[in-house]
C-alpha cells in the first residue's frame, strides 16, 4: 500500500524545520527491496517508525495525523532520504520530563531495521532542535574536572596518558595493581579493559583496594595525581551500583580521582543514564565495545559511529572512544575528526546537519586501539590538537624498557608535536621516545623510513 500521500511531504523546506524547531530530523542511507518504489519504502518506513503500520487502521483520528513522521527529501540516486520526526512523538520521563536515548532508538532505527520491504537503511545523521538539547542530561563532569585534577589549566590543559590494563584478561588482583602502579610512575589515567569487572581470578573487592594502594604510591613517588576509570557495567541495576559504591568507598579520599567506565553499546542506553544519573560526580567512561556490528561502513543498517558519539553526549557520557582516524588499529579514518568535533564543540557541522549545542558540556575524544608514541604526531596533527585521553595498551605495556617508560614515551609523543618539532631530532634527546622506536620496529620502518640510521640505533 503505497502511504506516501499520508507519510511524505517533499515540498517540507529543511531550513524551515530547521527554523520551526519542533522536529527531530533524520538522515537515512536508504534503499528498497528490488520491485518496491523509492518513496513508496520511504513512506513505509516513515509510518512504522513513528503512527502507522502497513495498512490503515481505523481507529486513527486527526490528532494522530498530527504526529506522523514525514519523508522530506529523498535522492534515490545517492540513497539519501530524511525524515521529520515531531518531537512530540518521542517518550519522555514520568519521573522529570527529560527525553530519554532508547524512544528515539526504538522508533528512528527500531522495526524498520527488518522491514520486508527495505533492502537497508542507516543512519548517517541527525538534527536535534534546541528543545530537545534542553530535555537531555548532557554530561555532569568533562575533560576540564581532569585536568583540575591534574594540575593542569581547565582549558587546553592538553594530552592525557592513559593506558588499558593489559592483559585484557588473565591478571591476577597483585599483578594488576603492579601493571598498574607501573604505568602511573609516568602516565596519567589507566581504565579497565572492557571486559575486566569481577572474574573469580580477579574479585573486585580484592583488586580495586591494591590499585588504590597503587595509585596512592605511585602519586607519593610522582608528585603527580592520577586518574583511573573502573568498569562499572552489568546486566542488573543494582549489580551497577553494588560495583560503583564498592569503588567509591575503596578510593576513599581520592573517589574523585575515579571514572566509571561503562560498555554503552552492548550495555544500552539505560546503563548509560544509570550511571549518569546515580554518579553525577563521576566522569562518564563510554566504552563503545561492539558498536562495530552497525557503524562499521560495512554495514548498512543500523547507524555511523558519528551518530553513536553525537547520542552519546545527549545521554550525558563525559567520553566516548571515537577511534583512532586511521592511525591506530581499528576500522577508522582521517575524516573522523569531525566525530571529534562534534562532541567537544559548542557547534559544529556533521555529514548532513549543522548542530548547536546550546552550552550543553563537551563529551572527550577518547583514542584508543594500537596507539604508541610513534603513531601519535600523526594522530595529533590530522585532528589538530591533543585535548584527548589517549589509552594505549600495547603501547605502554609493550615498551622494551618499561610501561613507565612507555607511559613517558607517549607524553613525550604529545609535546615532540606540540613542539613542531622534527620526531627523529626530538628523539635524539628524548630516551623513552627514542626506545620506541625500537619497541615498535614495523610503526617505525613504515612512518619514519631510515630511522635506524638517522638514529644511529643498532639493527
Ligand atoms: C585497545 C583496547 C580498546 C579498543 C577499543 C582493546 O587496546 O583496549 O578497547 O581499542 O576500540 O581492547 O583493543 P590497545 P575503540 O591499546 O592495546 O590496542 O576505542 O575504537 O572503541
Ligand atoms: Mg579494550
Amino acid at each position: 500500500m503505497d502511504q506516501s500521500a499520508r507519510y511524505a511531504n517533499l515540498d517540507l523546506k529543511e531550513e524551515d524545520l530547521i527554523k520551526g524547531g519542533k522536529h527531530l530530523l533524520v538522515a537515512y542511507k536508504m534503499k528498497p527491496k528490488a520491485g518496491y518504489g523509492y518513496l513508496e519504502v520511504a513512506a513505509h518506513l516513515a509510518a512504522e517508525s513513528s503512527t502507522g503500520t502497513n495498512v490503515e487502521v481505523s481507529t486513527t483520528d486527526d490528532f494522530t495525523k498530527g504526529v506522523d513522521a514525514l519523508v522530506y527529501y529523498i535522492d534515490e540516486a545517492t540513497e539519501d532520504m530524511r525524515i521529520a520526526y515531531p518531537i512530540d512523538l518521542f517518550d519522555r520521563n514520568m519521573t522529570d520530563g527529560r527525553m530519554m536515548i532508547v524512544s528515539l532508538l526504538t522508533l528512528i532505527i527500531g522495526n524498520n531495521q527488518g522491514m520486508g520491504d527495505v533492502e537497508h537503511a542507516k543512519i548517517h545523521d541527525f538534527y536535534v532542535p534546541e528543545r530537545m538539547i534542553q530535555l537531555f542530561d548532557g554530561p555532569s563532569k568533562d575533560i576540564s574536572d581532569m585536568w583540575r585534577i591534574l594540575g593542569r589549566p581547565v582549558k587546553d590543559g592538553g594530552y592525557i596518558a592513559g593506558t588499558i590494563i593489559k592483559p585484557k584478561l588473565g591478571l591476577r588482583p597483585e599483578p594488576f595493581a603492579v601493571a598498574a602502579y607501573q604505568f602511573w610512575l609516568g602516565g596519567d589515567f589507566i581504565k579497565n579493559d572492557e571486559p575486566q569487572g569481577n572474574q573469580t581470578f580477579c574479585p573486585a573487592k580484592k583488586v580495586y583496594p591494591l590499585v588504590y594502594d597503587a595509585m596512592k604510591r605511585a602519586q607519593d613517588e610522582t608528585g603527580q595525581a592520577k586518574l583511573f576509570s573502573a568498569n562499572i557495567t552489568a546486566d542488573d541495576h543494582y549489580e551497577m551500583l553494588a560495583r560503583a559504591d564498592f569503588i567509591l568507598e575503596a578510593f576513599g579520599p581520592d573517589a574523585d580521582k575515579v571514572a566509571f567506565l561503562v560498555d554503552g553499546y552492548v550495555g544500552g542506553p539505560g546503563m548509560v543514564t544509570t550511571a549518569r544519573r546515580q554518579y553525577p560526580n563521576q566522569y562518564l567512561h563510554y566504552h563503545r565495545a561492539g558498536h562495530g556490528a552497525v557503524t562499521s561502513p560495512s554495514s548498512k543498517r543500523g547507524y555511523t559511529a558519528f551518530v553513536l558519539s553525537k547520542m552519546s553526549r545527549l545521554q550525558g557520557a563525559s567520553g566516548i572512544h571515537v577511534g583512532t582516524m586511521g592511525y591506530g588499529k581499528m576500522e577508522g579514518e582521517n575524516s573522523d575528526k569531525n566525530i571529534a568535533y562534534m562532541i567537544e564543540r559548542d557547534e559544529a557541522q556533521g555529514p548532513i546537519y549543522f548542530q548547536k549545542w546550546y552550552g550543553m558540556k563537551p563529551t572527550t575524544p577518547i583514542i584508543s586501539g594500537g596507539m604508541n608514541a610513534l603513531r601519535l604526531p600523526g594522530f595529533f596533527e590530522n585532528l589538530g590538537h591533543g585535548n584527548v585521553i589517549n589509552t594505549s595498551g600495547g603501547g605502554a605495556y609493550g615498551h622494551i624498557d618499561s610501561p613507565a617508560a612507555g607511559a613517558i614515551s607517549l607524553r613525550q609523543s604529545y609535546e615532540c608535536w606540540k613542539s613542531g618539532a622534527d620526531p627523529i631530532e626530538f628523539a635524539k634527546s628524548h630516551k623513552e621516545f627514542a626506545r620506541a622506536f625500537e619497541s615498535f620496529p614495523g610503526d617505525a620502518d613504515k612512518i619514519f623510513p631510515g630511522w635506524r640510521q638517522k638514529l644511529g640505533a643498532h639493527k
